[in-house]
């Protein structure tokens, strides 16, 4: 029997503690919960995948104009289930789902959730780490659900949450208390506390980005981008979860910026962007449009996209400033 605490009991010690006394987080951790039953049914199909014959696209092109893969939709399926289980959720955002999954305003349904169901599936095929994404907002009392509901910005969310399936399957659950990361423990099915307080290191050991765009970039951020490369190891997966998880832990900064063709980049803000954007900065980290404060963007459209410069707070303010022309 493992000794380290489980998510529940993780969870329960902040229902006893901080979220007792905060309205905030009333029934936070049964969405929580959820989020982890999901990561389980989700982790057994990706690890099983090749045997079970659901590798591969289903045909369909996605709101993003992206082939969806088998997998993309069996995660977004397997997550507004649990969620919708939990009873705790009014309305769902997701990257495979054009509109506003809008499950209800009963009462307890209280939060609002934007999903990246698997971040990175293009190399599922190729058994390289991907993951899931989260983010977490408190619904506005008495507010109508649909499309405008959903549009907060990214500082106004009461937690975020990230999964990898890679070499181990570990959640990372933020809220306003800090950033904690816990292991999934097959056998005994439960998630377990395996990285309390999570703080990103001040030593940066490397630097993410596609340096194959970079004849593609403004020349300010061909500068950024010759800064890091002057400093630091490249170290690139291309599931941004893996590289955000191991800059997170080890020390390090990722950036997909835009560029003159793209301006507004590659990532999106709603269900990428700003749920890791509160983790980095719970860790004591910092994240950029390279403009302004991932956190500060007021969305105006629900899949829309953003630059992002993520991860140590010195390197990505050192880093904006040279794309700022500093
Ligand atoms: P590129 C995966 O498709 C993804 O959305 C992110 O997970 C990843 O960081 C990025 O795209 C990789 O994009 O253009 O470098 O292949």
């Amino acid at each position: 029997m493992s000794t380290t605490r489980s998510l529940y009991e993780t969870l329960a010690d902040f229902a006893v503690s901080t979220w007792g006394n905060n309205k905030d987080y009333d029934g936070l951790d049964a969405v929580i919960m959820a989020l982890a039953e999901g990561a389980r049914l989700v982790q057994s199909k990706v690890e099983a995948a090749a045997l079970a014959g659901v590798l591969g696209s289903t045909g369909d092109i996605n709101v993003q104009g992206e082939v969806v893969q088998i997998l993309d939709t069996f995660a977004s399926d397997a997550f507004v289930s649990v969620l919708k289980g939990s009873g705790r959720v009014a309305a769902i955002g997701c990257e495979e789902i054009e509109g506003t999954v809008v499950l209800g305003d009963g009462a307890g349904q209280d939060y609002i959730v934007q999903m990246d169901p698997l971040d990175g599936s293009s190399n599922i095929d190729v058994a390289i780490s991907i993951g899931s994404i989260f983010g977490i907002w408190k619904r506005d009392p008495g507010e109508a659900i649909g499309d405008a509901s959903l549009l907060r910005p990214g500082r106004e969310q009461v937690a975020a949450v990230y999964t990898v399936y890679g070499s181990s399957t570990m959640m990372v659950l933020a809220t306003r208390d800090g950033v904690q990361g816990f292991t999934l423990n097959r056998p005994e099915k439960m998630f377990q506390l395996t990285h309390p307080d999570i703080r990103i290191p001040d030593e940066v050991s490397c630097y993410s980005t596609n340096e194959g765009n970079f004849n593609t970039l403004d020349g300010a951020t061909q500068m950024a981008v010759l800064a890091l490369r002057e400093s630091y190891s490249l170290r690139y997966v291309g599931s941004l979860v893996a590289d955000f998880h191991r800059n997170l832990l080890k020390g390090g900064i990722f950036m997909y910026p835009g560029n003159p063709g793209s301006p507004e980049g590659k990532l999106r803000l709603m269900y990428e962007s700003n749920p890791l954007a509160f983790v980095a900065e719970q860790a004591g980290g910092a994240a950029s449009s390279g403009e302004q404060r991932i956190l500060d963007i007021q969305p105006e459209r629900p899949h829309q996209r953003t630059p992002l410069i993520i991860g140590n707070r010195d390197a990505v303010e050192q880093t904006v400033a040279i794309m700022k022309g500093g």
